[in-house]
Order: C-alpha cells, then structure tokens, then sequence
C-alpha cells in the first residue's frame, strides 16, 4: 500500500484549511464538512445561472457561469470546500463520444457497445477539450477565502463506463454488467480508456489549482465481490498510483457508493486518503473498520435534509458523536435532492460548525 500523506510536508497555507488537516489525519477543532451536489437545481440563485446559460454541458463549459454556481452554496452556508462545477460525464464527451442532457437533467449518450465503438474513442485532444475547466477552476481558486479547499472530481471508470454502455441512467446497468460478463476482455480497454483519461484529467484539475480529488463511484454496489475488485478496486488503485506519483501533495478521496463489507478492502487495496461511506454503513463499523486506515467522510441520508426538524437534528448528531473523534469530513450519504429546501441545509451547516466534541 502506499504511504499516506506525510503530516510534516503540508504548507502553512494548507494547514489553514481544514477539509486537508482531516485529509492528513491532523486535529480539527470540529469536523469539517461540505454536501455533495451542494450546487445545483434546488437552489434559486443556481436555476437563474442554469437558465441564463442555456444547455447544461453549456454551463460545465463556461467558466465564469460554472465558477459562480460553484461559489454559491459556499457563500451561503460558509462550507469549508468547493467542490468544482462540472459533471463526471465530461470525460466520455472529451473522448468524442456524443453526451447531452435532457430538460430533466438526465443525462444522454450515443451507447458505446462493442469493442469497435470502443476503438473510435480517442484521448488526443482531452485537456484542450476540457480547457473550459481548467480555466473554471483557476478562477474558483482566486476567489476562496483561505480556509476553504477546493475539491477536483471525475467520476470512476466503472460508474463512467455504466453511462457510456448504457447510454443514460438506469436502475441496475445490466447492459455494462453483461458486457464485463460476457467479454471481459474487450470491456477492459474501455476501462483501461477511462483510466487514462481519468487520471489525466485528474492532473490538470490539479496543476490549476485544485487541492482535493474526489472519485465518485456511484454504482460501485452493483457488482459482484469479484467483479468490485476488478472493475472498481483495479482501476481505482492504477489512478490513485498514476496521480500520486506525479503529485503527492494532494489527497484523493473514494467513494465506492454501496460497497457494503468491501468497503475495507477498497480503502486497503486503493491507498485512497479519504473514504466517503453511504447512508447505509452503520457508524460503529466505520469507526472501528475504516477510520484506523482513511478519513472517512459521510454520511447523513439526504432524505432527512429533505425532511428537515428534530429528527434530522438527532442523526446529524449521532454520526458526529459517532464519527467526530476520528479523520472526519461531514458530508451526505449521497447527494442533495433538487426538492431540499435550502433552509434545512442552512440549519445542517450551523448544527455542524456549533459542534464541540
Ligand atoms: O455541487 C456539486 O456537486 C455539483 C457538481 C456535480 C458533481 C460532483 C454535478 C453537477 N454532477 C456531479 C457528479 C455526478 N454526475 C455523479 C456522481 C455523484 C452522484 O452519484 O450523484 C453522477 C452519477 C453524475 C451523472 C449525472 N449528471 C446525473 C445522475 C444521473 C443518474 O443516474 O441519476 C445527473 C442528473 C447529471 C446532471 C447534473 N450534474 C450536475 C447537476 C447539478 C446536474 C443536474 C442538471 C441540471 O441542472 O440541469
């Protein structure tokens, strides 16, 4: 496994930030946090810029547009990271294939389903595509207070893959799965694909300015044990391996959404610094099982933010007295729905930043 980051070697300017201190497991006067989806639709001030910028991938592409929404629920709850303003699914459209979204949000993609769909895809020209980025996040980073990390993400090469197979969402991917059933071998060079690209793209998120990598893998919990490891664990380590190599500097979380009982094999075998954990880990096993080997970061139903009142007071305090005395990010089990009122996530943020362990 690879060493974890060495306390020592954060720079002054980083050990102002929380969000990096939880990261190298230094202490934190309370547990950092940030939600998941914090920028989208069910704020007012972002369906205005949505609107304003006509198609979705228009706002991922404009950088002054797509670094306001990333500023705003920054501004409004005081979050201690950014996360980027973009969608994991910009990368299949960097290798040429053809995504949109729909007035729904939902995404669309012409299905890549053979070996020789494969094979027209191309990683050439991925960083002067996603030039528009880069630039979002040189612009985000000019504007942070110093106490606030910015979060670069991709999303992982299985859960990537299961929309570019696919061609959209769906309830269990069962065209990718059989894919990866059926003919390993031609699968893996799609993955291998979104491997590169995905580090890369990783890489230049960093070289403008982003401190923190979160992977997201969303459908990591619709596989098979054998199937996880070699089509999330594998691909996973290579990226963390590739990306660590060229910057040591920057903690990566992983999100393996459902893993379940292999969530400490993936933490083991992936050498991630931070691990978000679902809604469905119970507190207790993340404690003992996880937070001796990562930061954990997690994991509030987004539900209850939905429901708001005392009872999403009471669960917000358990998982802190749970999980606080740990590496501990605070964030979601997944991310915010587009009904949440922003008043409850308001509130959340308060609770979390009075807490005294
Ligand atoms: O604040 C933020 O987090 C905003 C940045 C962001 C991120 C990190 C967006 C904007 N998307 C993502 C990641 C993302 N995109 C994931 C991983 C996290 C997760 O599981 O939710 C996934 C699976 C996608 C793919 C995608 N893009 C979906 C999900 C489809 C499904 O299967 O349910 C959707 C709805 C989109 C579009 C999208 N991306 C982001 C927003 C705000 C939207 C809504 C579109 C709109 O406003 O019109």
């Amino acid at each position: 496994m690879t060493p974890p980051i060495n306390v020592s070697n954060l720079s002054d300017s980083s050990q102002k930030k929380p969000i990096l201190r939880a990261l190298a497991r230094m202490s934190c006067r309370r547990p950092p946090f940030w939600f998941m989806r914090q920028a989208g639709r069910y704020l007012p001030e972002y369906r205005q810029v949505r609107r304003q910028a006509g198609s979705f991938l228009d706002l991922c592409f404009s950088p002054e547009l797509a670094a306001e929404v990333t500023m705003q629920p920054v501004r409004r709850f005081g979050t201690d990271a950014a996360i980027l303003f973009s969608d994991i699914l910009v990368v299949p459209h960097a290798l040429g294939q053809t995504v949109s979204f729909t007035e729904r949000g939902g995404p669309r993609l012409e299905p890549v389903a053979s070996a020789e769909a494969v094979a027209r895809l191309g990683s050439e020209d991925l960083e002067p595509r996603l030039a528009p980025v880069y630039e979002t996040i040189r612009r985000v980073r000019a504007e942070l207070a110093e106490r606030v990390a910015l979060i670069g993400f991709a999303g992982a090469p299985w859960t990537v893959a299961c929309y570019m197979v696919e061609g959209g969402s769906s309830q269990d991917f069962a065209s990718a799965k059989a894919w990866a059933y059926g003919e390993p071998g031609t699968f893996q060079r799609l993955i291998e694909l979104l491997v590169e690209a995905t580090s890369r793209h990783l890489l230049a998120q960093t070289s403008a300015g982003a401190e923190v990598l979160q992977l997201f893998d969303s459908w990591a919990g619709v596989l098979a044990e054998d199937q996880f490891d070699r089509w999330v664990v594998e691909p996973t380590r290579e990226i963390v391996r590739l990306v660590r190599a060229a910057r040591p500097d920057v903690p990566i979380i992983g999100f393996p959404r459902g893993a379940g009982p292999s969530y400490p094999k993936y933490v083991a075998r992936t050498g991630v610094e931070g691990v978000g954990i679902d809604t469905s880990i119970p507190l207790r096993w993340a404690a003992e099982k996880l937070q001796p080997h990562a930061a954990v970061q997690g994991n509030l139903d987004p539900a209850l933010l939905l429901a708001g009142g005392a009872t999403l007071g009471r669960e917000t305090e358990r998982i802190l007295r749970a999980l606080s005395p740990g590496p501990f990010i605070f964030n979601l089990g997944h991310g915010i729905l587009p009904e949440t009122p922003p008043h409850h996530v308001a509130a959340l943020a308060d609770m979390v930043r009075a807490w005294q362990s």
